[in-house]
């Protein structure tokens, strides 16, 4: 009886223990930007992957370098012309 016992708490640790591990990932880069650069993630509210002016706008330190930063001159910053962004 006792082995069983054992043998069904070793399957549930199994199954629990990368269900807890996945839930528990903290979110990565967040935490090595500046305290007022947002990442490109935070910034690109519409999720297509660029920042355009006025995604910039929600930053006052970005909303000043985005004509700086944006390189090609297209209105919005790629992730490439974003990292340049301190
Ligand atoms: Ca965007």
């Amino acid at each position: 009886m006792k082995k069983v016992f054992v043998g069904l708490a070793t399957v549930a640790i199994a199954f629990a223990a990368p269900a807890f591990a996945a839930t528990k990932k903290p979110a990565a880069s967040s935490t090595t930007h500046h305290e007022k650069v947002m990442t490109l993630k935070e910034a690109d509210k519409n999720k297509d992957g660029y920042i355009s002016k006025s995604e910039a706008d929600a930053s006052p330190a970005l909303s000043q370098q985005f004509s700086t930063l944006d390189k090609n001159n297209d209105g919005k910053l790629s992730a490439e012309e974003y990292a340049k962004h301190k």
